[in-house]
């Protein structure tokens, strides 16, 4: 209660904020993007998670105004790191929940996102969970063919930890797939884990999708993937989830 009465006041009060963590090119090193995470500082409950937050205010309404926030701030601040440090190319992963996506202005928001920030539509990509994507499928894919058309990049977030079928994926037009950490976490010790991620990579090559592996804490789990050849790590073992001004020596590559 003491929750859901401050929730709709939270974005005009100031009280979110996002967190960055760094997406790394695994062959290379270079921090190829950053995933937008929010935050909520009450003022008497303290850090809030979304987890929390989220699906409060998914059942409110308020995820529309929210939602909206947290694309623009991750859109601006990534220009922002691209004036800042001559890297043009970096991106920016935005978390979006199903209700959010459903809205008939969402592809109207990400528009005035990008317009306001002048972030290419390139840098901007959309992380949904497989779950998401099948809920009301044939408007989901109608809104991502739309997405497309702008250029803009859509992930599958904890892939693998759904229950949806190649059937779906076939007809998804995402462009990448973020592992589901649930598979890396035992990667150098589980026969099976090694067998199953290995296969998503080939998978998302064969499709034509790249690959990220999330909850990446080890070096031991980073060198298995650079040899099974996946394309992105994000983890502890790279970096944490950062307050901007932290991150920005990453994104610069400076650190
Ligand atoms: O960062 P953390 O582990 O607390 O995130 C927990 C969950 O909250 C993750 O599943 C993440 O996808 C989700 N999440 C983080 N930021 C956002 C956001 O801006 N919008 C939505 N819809 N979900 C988010
Ligand atoms: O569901 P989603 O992938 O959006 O959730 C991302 C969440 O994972 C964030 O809340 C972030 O804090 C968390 N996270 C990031 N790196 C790691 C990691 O290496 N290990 C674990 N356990 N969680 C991580
Ligand atoms: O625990 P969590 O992964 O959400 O923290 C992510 C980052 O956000 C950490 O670096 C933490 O220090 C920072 N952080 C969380 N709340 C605040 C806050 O109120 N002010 C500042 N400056 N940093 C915060
Ligand atoms: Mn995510
Ligand atoms: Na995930």
């Amino acid at each position: 209660l003491e929750m859901d009465s401050h929730l709709r006041k939270a974005v005009e009060e100031n009280e979110l904020f996002l967190c960055y963590q760094p997406i790394v090119d695994i062959h290379t090193g270079a921090v190829k993007a950053t995933e937008a995470l929010v935050r909520w500082r009450h003022p008497k409950l303290g850090l809030v998670r979304p987890d929390e937050f989220i699906p409060l205010a998914e059942e409110t309404g308020v995820i529309h105004e929210i939602g909206r926030w947290v694309l623009r701030t991750a859109c601006l601040q990534t220009k922002r790191w691209q004036k800042m440090t001559g890297n043009d190319d970096l991106a920016v992963f935005v978390n979006v929940s199903a209700v959010q996506f459903q809205h008939e202005r969402f592809v109207g928001d990400v528009k005035q996102a990008l317009r306001q920030s002048q972030l290419p539509p390139s840098c901007l990509h959309l992380e949904l969970t497989e779950h998401s994507m099948l809920r009301h499928l044939p408007s989901t894919l109608r809104t991502m063919d739309e997405l497309r058309r702008l250029g803009v990049g859509i992930a599958v977030d904890d892939f693998g930890s759904g229950y949806s079928s190649f059937h779906y994926l076939k007809q998804l037009p995402a462009t990448i797939l973020k592992i589901d950490r649930a598979f890396i976490e035992h990667l150098h010790t589980n026969a099976s884990d090694e067998a199953i991620v290995k296969a998503m990579i080939t998978m998302g090559r064969g499709l034509g999708l790249e690959t990220i592996a999330e909850g990446v804490e080890t070096v031991e789990q980073l060198d298995r993937l650079r040899d099974l050849q996946c394309t992105y790590a994000q983890g502890y073992a790279l970096c944490p989830p950062l307050m901007a001004e932290e991150a920005t020596p990453y994104v610069a590559g400076v650190r």
